[in-house]
């Protein structure tokens, strides 16, 4: 496979998480080089990530996420476990949307106000989370583990203490970001050195 993304964490983390759990031969190409003339007008929706397996080019993290989930068996057991999936996936999307906004819009001006709020709406996965752990579906990694653990990840790094009164979503980093292959590329140079955003901001 290949992946085209900027070289930045941002929307490309947890593809890579599940590329790497996967065990997937994959190569990433980055789009930084003349992005607006060479790259974007080959991007359908004119955006990064884009995923290449054979003759299927994917774009929009997401659909990329729940094609490998279907792909590596990582969607669930049934149709009640896929939708718990769904929904937490859902709303990893939601917050990463007004992270995004926060730090490429309004860093500054608004990153008190965004911490402030923060525990208001880590609480509600927290309370969605809590009857299962560690993982979303409880005892079985999926898709949306991955995505949330690379959120609750990039918050630490804004928040540290963020997690402190969340129990089931501290279990959750700590039970993905545990994982042999998580854990061997978190702990890596490549890992280490590339910034979460665009911006130098995090
Ligand atoms: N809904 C889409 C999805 O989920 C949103 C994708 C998106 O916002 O896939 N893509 C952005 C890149 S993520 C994009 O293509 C932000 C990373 C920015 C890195 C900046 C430069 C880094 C240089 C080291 N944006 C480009 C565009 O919209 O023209």
């Amino acid at each position: 496979m290949e992946l085209i993304y900027f070289p930045v964490k941002g929307r490309g983390e947890a593809i890579r998480l599940m590329l790497l759990e996967n065990d997937v031969n994959y190569t990433e190409t980055s789009c930084a080089n003349n992005w607006v003339s060479d790259w974007k007008p080959k991007m359908a929706f004119g955006q990064t990530p884009c995923l290449k397996d054979g003759d299927l080019t994917l774009f929009q993290s997401n659909a990329i996420l729940r094609y490998l989930a279907r792909k590596y068996n990582m969607y669930g057991n049934n149709d009640q476990e896929a939708c718990r999936a769904d929904i937490v996936n859902d709303s990893v999307e939601d917050l990463r949307c007004e992270y995004t906004n926060l730090i490429y819009r309004n860093y500054d001006a608004g990153k008190e106000e965004y911490v402030k709020s923060l525990p208001s709406k880590l609480s509600n996965f927290e309370k969605y989370l809590k009857d299962k752990s560690p993982f979303i579906l409880g005892d079985h990694i999926c898709f949306a583990d991955y995505n949330l653990f690379d959120l609750l990840d990039i918050h630490l790094v804004l928040a540290p203490s963020c997690l402190d009164s969340f129990p089931a979503l501290k279990a959750l980093h700590a039970a993905v970001g545990s994982r042999q292959k998580v854990k061997a590329h978190k702990e890596s140079d490549a890992c280490k050195a590339m910034p979460i955003n665009g911006n130098d901001k995090q």
